[in-house]
């Protein structure tokens, strides 16, 4: 969890230490870093002597530089790498810190996506997903402070460390072979010429929903008629997870009718940043939803689609570690919106099975445009404006 909290860090040894001392013994004197992963994302912790920066402007001072092939000779030379991507932190955005992936390029780096961070004095966690970084099997790191231009650490302070990937059971990467023998948890009708009764356009028609677990990570996959895009900024394909299996805490509701849950969590994938150019490619955040109008950010998670599929991985103990949950998949585009029934999802049984919650499947006219007016308060344009080296 990026709350600034190294409780949860517990039991994990640092991949690097370096000596305090060696870059001025202030905030940008590395002292250890941290690198673990689960089924979605991977994690970094950096602690330092002095205390964790975040400058309003410029950029973020904390880098890991991912050498995600392990081949010196693709990416940016740095090090003794070749640096595939560069994750940088903290930055805050819309009263949120975050951290950014990045590819390296000239003149200026292309930011590919996002993801909460959470630091107290001497201690930053952040991180990325596997998805924005080809699931790589391992990766040569190097860990790089400057926060004040004075000093620059590293760690090591020479060449650099390699983390061992933890492979995922399913990845979110577009690519449904992982999921043979798993069977729907919920089949949806088609139909069609469109509009029809069930949705309004192939595009957002979900014929197949699927839920696995392996007892650390969530993995969820939606299967459409039509062919899903990463272009429009409409396009968006949503988890609601009821968790605490009370219809009377979280969100039931859309735009007046009752989805049968009370989704105490949503998974929301879509394009991120309001109209116009999208400044990153589609990101699926995972939201806590306490009440119907709060949506608190709670990380951002690996997704990936293809053609008629997406794919998401959400980590367990992000939704609080429930023994069930209650769920309802829904894809929605600017004709319309298709949910499907309510399916009760009993985690760490394989092959899992699920059952129906009484409820009716039902179509929205319109888009969920609650949750669009929320999505474009996240703003991505900050980091463009904020001009990340
Ligand atoms: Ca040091
Ligand atoms: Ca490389
Ligand atoms: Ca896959
Ligand atoms: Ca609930």
């Amino acid at each position: 969890m990026f709350d600034g909290s190294s409780s949860d860090w517990g039991g994990i040894s640092p991949i690097v230490t370096d000596p305090s001392g060696d870059a001025g013994g202030n905030d940008e004197d590395i002292v250890s870093a941290y690198v673990t992963n689960d089924g979605s994302n991977i994690y970094f912790m950096i602690r330092i002597v002095g205390s964790i920066v975040s400058p309003t402007d410029g950029p973020p001072p904390y880098r890991v530089y991912l050498d995600v092939d392990q081949d010196p000779s693709t990416g940016m030379a740095y090090r003794g790498i070749g640096a595939d991507y560069v994750v940088a932190g903290p930055l805050e955005m819309d009263r949120t810190y975050v951290s950014v992936t990045l590819v390296p390029a000239d003149p200026e780096p292309v930011p590919i996506g996002l993801f909460l961070a959470g630091f107290s004095d001497g201690f930053l966690e952040f991180g990325c997903t596997l998805s924005a970084i080809g699931y790589p099997d391992a990766i040569d790191v190097v860990f790089e402070a400057m926060a004040v231009v004075i000093d620059t650490d590293w760690a090591p302070d020479t060449g650099y460390v390699t983390y061992d990937v933890e492979p995922p059971m399913i990845k979110a990467d577009g690519d449904t072979t992982d999921w043979a023998g798993i069977d729907p948890i919920v089949t949806d009708p088609s139909g069609g010429p469109y509009p029809n009764p069930d949705a309004n356009h192939p595009d957002e028609d979900i014929i197949n929903c699927y839920a696995t677990d392996d007892g650390e990570t969530l993995y969820v996959r939606i299967d459409i008629v039509g062919t899903i895009s990463t272009k429009p900024v409409s396009s968006m394909f949503a988890v609601f997870l009821d968790t605490d299996s009370n219809p009377n805490t979280g969100v039931s509701d859309l735009d007046g009718l009752n989805i049968g849950i009370g989704a105490d969590y949503i998974a929301l994938w879509g394009m991120f940043g309001g109209g116009g150019e999208p400044l990153m490619p589609p990101m699926a955040f995972l939201f806590r939803t306490p009440a119907p109008s709060v949506m608190e950010p709670i990380g951002i998670v690996s997704s990936q689609p293809n053609e008629h599929t997406i794919e998401m991985a959400i980590p367990l103990m992000w939704v609080g570690s429930p023994n069930t949950i209650n769920i309802v998949f829904m894809a929605s585009l600017i004709p319309g919106t298709d949910v499907t029934n309510a399916i009760s999802y009993v985690t760490r049984i394989q092959p899992v099975g699920g059952v129906l919650v009484p409820s009716s499947s039902f179509d929205l006219l319109a888009p969920w445009i609650g949750l669009f007016g929320f999505v474009g308060s996240i703003a991505l344009v900050a980091v463009r404006k904020k001009h990340i080296n």
